[in-house]
């Protein structure tokens, strides 16, 4: 499988003459068929599904933006790193490119790496969740743990149109069609910004919601056990991180920037948590948007989440 570009250009930055002194850009490698398991990074630069859903487009910029503000980071790696290089969305078809992110996501599994899919708007959840599902396909019931730092369910209903706001009534629904349980978690969601139908449809489908206000630093570790609780009924664990769940002080760079969202100190011990779980085995980051980035900003929260993703 390979993907629709693959350049490496992005990766440059500050050589130290010290010795152990690496940074990404000297260390990352170009994926190769003989590479051996490490993380692999894949960039969806598609805002296709932002622009269905009357965003503001520019999230199909992120992977390279990420990738550079990634470069300069420093090194604390063993195992290796490649760049998968990117799938592209061309002619507004976004179900095809989809399914290209599905498939180059299955062969990076059934090759052993960890997936690190840059997004691209939401929609690529879609994408990254059927290479995972295809991956696993081979076992009668895959339980498959969907957790998503998020302002937004993203469960609209896709009978319509697909895009970055039905990605997750779009697992449901596949879930469903192959008799799979659809687990969600969705934690970071904003009242405010989500219908009362949304709310309901999240309560049929058993969704484990905690919203912006509930994430604090005294309720941190109520949530870690529910999060533990909850990879703890599971095989696999897919967490995808929408940049918009940030404050917009943190994160401006996205379509939807967040009034109150939740802090990156508090989002960073949960992600430590799944990661111990040790099924986590596929993660995305999405909406990031480089047109409407104040100082690189945001792009190097994305870096710095990917950073600890590696550790
Ligand atoms: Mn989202």
């Amino acid at each position: 499988m390979h993907a629709d570009r693959h350049c490496m250009s992005a990766w440059t930055g500050r050589t130290d003459p010290e010795a152990d002194s690496a940074r990404w850009h000297q260390r990352i490698r170009a994926l190769n068929e003989a590479s051996e398991p490490g993380l692999a990074l894949l960039g969806f630069a598609c805002d296709e599904g932002v622009r269905r859903n009357h965003g503001r487009v520019g999230a199909a910029g992120a992977p390279q933006s990420v990738r550079k503000a990634l470069a300069n980071l420093a090194w604390h790696r063993q195992a290796p790193a490649y760049d998968a290089g990117d799938v592209t969305c061309e002619d507004g078809d976004l179900e095809a490119a989809q399914a290209r992110l599905g498939r180059n996501v299955c062969a990076l599994l059934d090759a052993g790496h960890l997936p690190v899919v840059i997004g691209g708007g939401h929609e690529v959840a879609f994408g990254s969740w059927s290479g995972l599902a295809e991956h696993l396909s081979g076992n009668p019931a895959p339980q498959i743990g969907i957790v998503n730092f998020d302002a937004h369910f993203d469960l609209r209903d896709p009978a319509h149109v697909h895009s970055s706001g039905t990605p997750f009534a779009q697992i449901a629904e596949q879930c469903a069609a192959r008799g799979w349980p659809f687990r969600y978690a969705c934690l970071g969601v904003s009242r405010a910004s989500n219908t009362r139908a949304l709310f309901s449809r999240a309560a049929e489908l058993n969704v484990l919601v905690r919203e912006d206000r509930e994430i604090r630093e005294a309720t941190l570790e109520s949530i870690g056990a529910e999060l533990d609780a909850f990879a703890a009924g599971c095989d696999a664990l897919y967490l995808t991180i929408d940049i918009d769940v940030l404050p917009a002080c943190e994160a401006p760079g996205v379509s939807a920037p967040a009034a109150r969202g939740v802090r990156l100190e508090l989002l960073e011990p949960l992600i430590e948590r799944l990661k111990a779980s040790g099924k986590l085995r596929l993660a995305d980051l999405a909406e990031i948007n480089p047109e409407y980035d104040i100082d690189n900003r945001t792009a190097k929260v994305a870096a710095r989440l990917i950073h600890l993703l590696s550790l």
